[in-house]
């Protein structure tokens, strides 16, 4: 068996890519630059700074705005996105997934949670999942973000375990190339994404068993 699963919120926990798009759309339409839901995906797992310097590049502004007038933009598009977060409850933790947190620790399992959110904890919180991960690695202390393996190797110190013993699941590439960096063996929620030891369209097929095989066939 792993000794930790250790899991990406945003696309594997739950779902708050829509909710990240909303703000950062209207964020955007305030200096002038449009975006639509294709350009969002490529947000997907980039941290908040990151994910406006590609939306300035988008809209060819990075020139514009200096880090005084960027930080006052990321402010008012936290603003809005943490506002919009009162919609998450219980039922928005993506199909299968808080079974799936059940059933790990009835195996002996350890749950770790590498997101690259400042707002992790207070989605956890609107979830009811506050509870339900041994350890919850602190965005707020990441110096390189995901590709980098910084966030993974924390959740792995954390937990006490080591990487190649651990299995972690991601829905963005960058996410998916931090895992294979840290040495942990990687399992991609999605379609197209590349490099991942094993690849599920949803999270409905991120079930124990499908992972206890994935685990025993790379053991070999
Ligand atoms: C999530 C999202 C990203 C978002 C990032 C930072 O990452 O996928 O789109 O930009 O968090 O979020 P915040 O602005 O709340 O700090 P993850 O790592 O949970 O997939
Ligand atoms: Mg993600």
């Amino acid at each position: 068996k792993p000794q930790a699963v250790i899991f990406d919120l945003d696309g594997v926990i739950t779902d708050t890519a829509h909710l990240h798009f909303v703000a950062w759309r209207n964020v955007a339409a305030e200096v002038g630059i449009m975006i639509d839901e294709k350009f969002n995906a490529e947000l997907k797992g980039i941290s908040r700074m990151a994910s406006l310097e590609r939306i300035l590049r988008h809209g060819g502004k990075d020139a514009a705005f200096d880090l005084s007038a960027r930080e006052a933009l990321a402010g008012r598009k936290n603003a809005l996105y943490v506002d919009s977060l009162s919609q998450l409850t219980p039922q928005s933790v993506l199909p299968g997934m808080t079974s799936l947190l059940h059933t790990l620790k009835a195996q002996g399992i350890k749950t770790g949670l590498a997101s690259v959110s400042l707002n992790a904890p207070a989605i956890l919180t609107a979830l009811g999942l506050q509870s339900h991960f041994d350890f919850c690695a602190d965005a707020s202390r990441l110096k390189r973000s995901k590709p980098d393996p910084e966030i993974f190797l924390a959740a792995c110190e954390g937990l006490k375990v080591d990487p190649a013993r651990c299995i972690g699941i991601e829905d963005a590439q960058a996410g998916i190339e931090a895992i294979n960096a840290s040495g942990m063996l990687s399992v991609g929620i999605g379609v197209g994404l590349k490099h991942a030891d094993l690849l599920l369209d949803s999270t409905e097929e991120l079930t124990w068993p499908r992972l206890e095989a994935f685990w025993n066939q790379q053991q070999r």
